[in-house]
């Protein structure tokens, strides 16, 4: 056994049976040894942003992580932005960069380079093998830390010579690092505080958006009266009808000062205090009333579901009854396809169960909207600002989930960076619809212009902000990417191709030209 096989088992051994990569001359071994393990599933990707992106989604879906495999500095450089991405979700993933052989570095041959220099500012963990002796346990310890609560990229960089090299063996997981429990006294300090008479809120962010913690935070809302409320992008949410009902941040500072002015005290569980996503002259950063209290119940490596279930038990009394989203669903439109039109008619048709890739920025505001009541879903948005995400993550959750209809509700300027993942759809065979929402423009940055007070805007100016010349032909796109693809321009066009993509399986993408 050499030492890719060595690391491909442990791998396999810990759990980690996928890897997206891209490899190049270094990584030859480790693309060998995937035929000696047949258990790890490779999947090429045709850009790096677009494995490390897909990374992501299966991370978050199936909360273990996917390895990557990258082609020294430069593809990991090429990775980085949805690394950044993945960071920001906390998302499990081994990051596996292949570098030259230890003794060829000292020639600086061209694609030599600072990889712990790249890597550092995205990883929670890295390491640089050094030989074949400890290879196998150095796979492990990259699972194990990508793995450690609450989640994190781990990278992991080898060397060519101990790829091919004469292994050990591979080695058995290490144990798993999972959420600390917080302290009984931290639960009983904001139980007290919940029950002293000030306007409270609890502001959520990770694993209590979903199941037991969400069920426990809303018979906390009942008990004492408290709003609930979670991040802009809290990095996956259970939305749609009958979920417990929480609040989400809006984007904009000023709205979230509004959102935020009566509350006296927020109670934090897996995030910070609330600030603006950029800065605007004249707009406060910090979105917090003044004198507003906070408490932290729970730190992002601590199990906060089990703080909000234990919560729920110090407050005691008769069983909070939750506020539950109702569902709502919108009649389906007719007519020209606008953003508002295109909303009503996804939240009408959206099967239960499906996993929501959202990174349709303007054209998605109104489908945020219009979703929140339709049928029970989860929503995946771009966590770290990074555009670029929601195609590859659509890709990684399709790989975790491969009995769920994955969505890509997608920005044509935001789809133009990683349009390669349609790609790897199509090889994949992966249960995706992209709904790409063509409106020719980075809108966004229209309204931005103007928020941020720049003057002098003339043609120039808005022509930096102007996708539509040429227009991208986004049908033609998928089509030569291998999916099978379509063009809606009305509200009926659009509905009969969306539903038709909802009731068979298999990659598809429709252009809604708005
Ligand atoms: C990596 C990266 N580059 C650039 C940006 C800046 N940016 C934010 S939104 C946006 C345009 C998005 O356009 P599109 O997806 O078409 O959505 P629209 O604004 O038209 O709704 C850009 C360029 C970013 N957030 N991340």
């Amino acid at each position: 056994m050499n030492g890719a096989q060595s690391l491909i088992r442990t791998l396999v051994n810990c759990g980690v049976d996928v890897c997206f990569g891209n490899p190049g001359t270094s990584e030859m071994h480790f693309v060998a040894a995937l035929d000696s393990v047949p258990e790890m599933r490779p999947v090429l990707c045709l850009f790096e942003g677009v494995a490390t992106g897909a990374a992501d989604g299966y991370g978050r879906m199936a909360e273990k992580p996917a390895a990557v495999l990258l082609h020294l500095g430069p593809g990991l450089a090429n990775g980085l932005a949805n690394l950044h991405n993945a960071r920001r979700a906390a998302s499990p993933v081994v990051n596996i960069v292949g570098d030259h052989a230890t003794y060829h570095l000292q020639y600086d041959a061209p694609l030599t380079s600072d990889i712990v220099g790249f890597a550092r500012p995205v990883s929670s963990w890295i390491h640089s093998t050094k030989n074949t002796l400890t290879v196998a346990n150095d796979t492990a310890r990259a699972v194990q830390a990508a793995r450690a609560a609450p989640g994190g990229i781990a990278t992991l960089i080898l060397p060519a010579d101990i790829a091919w090299t004469e292994a050990q063996g591979a080695v058995q997981p290490l144990p798993h690092l999972g959420p600390q429990p917080v302290a009984a006294e931290t639960i009983e300090d904001v139980a007290k505080l919940l029950r002293n008479g000030k306007r409270s809120a609890i502001l959520m962010r990770g694993r209590e958006l979903r199941g037991a913690g969400l069920e426990a935070a809303g018979r906390v809302a009942a008990k004492t009266g408290c709003r609930l409320l979670c991040d802009t992008f809290a990095p996956r949410t259970e939305l749609g009808a009958g979920r417990v009902a929480v609040e989400r941040l809006p984007y904009l500072a000023e709205q979230i000062v509004q959102c935020l002015s009566t509350v006296e005290q927020l109670v934090l569980v897996g995030t910070k205090p609330p600030a603006s996503f950029f800065a605007y002259p004249r707009v406060p950063s910090w979105c917090s009333p003044e004198g507003c209290h906070f408490t932290l119940l729970a730190a992002e490596h601590e199990d906060s579901s089990q703080a909000l279930e234990a919560l729920d038990a110090a407050l005691g009394g008769p069983a909070g009854n939750p506020a539950r989203v109702p569902l709502a669903l919108p009649p389906l439109p007719k007519g020209p396809l606008t953003p508002l039109a295109l909303a009503q008619a996804m939240a009408h048709l959206t099967p239960e169960h499906a996993i929501l890739s959202e990174e349709a920025i303007t054209s998605g505001l109104l489908l945020g909207v219009m979703m929140a009541k339709a049928r029970p879903h989860e929503h995946l948005p771009c966590a770290g600002g990074a555009i670029g995400q929601g195609l590859p993550v659509g890709v990684g959750a399709a790989l975790a989930c491969q009995d769920r209809k994955v969505i890509c509700p997608e920005g044509d300027g935001s789809a133009a960076y990683t349009m390669q993942a349609l790609w790897t759809m199509a090889r994949e065979k992966l249960d995706v619809t992209v709904v790409l929402c063509a409106n020719r423009s980075y809108s966004i940055l229209k309204i931005e212009l103007g928020r941020v007070g720049a003057s002098g805007a003339g043609p120039r100016t808005l022509s930096m902000l102007d996708i539509g010349n040429p227009d991208m032909n986004w049908a033609k796109i998928g089509e030569g990417l291998g999916i099978e693809s379509s063009r809606a321009t009305t509200s009926e066009e659009f509905i009969a191709q969306y539903s038709s993509a909802m009731q068979q399986r298999g990659p598809r993408l429709i252009e809604a030209v708005l």
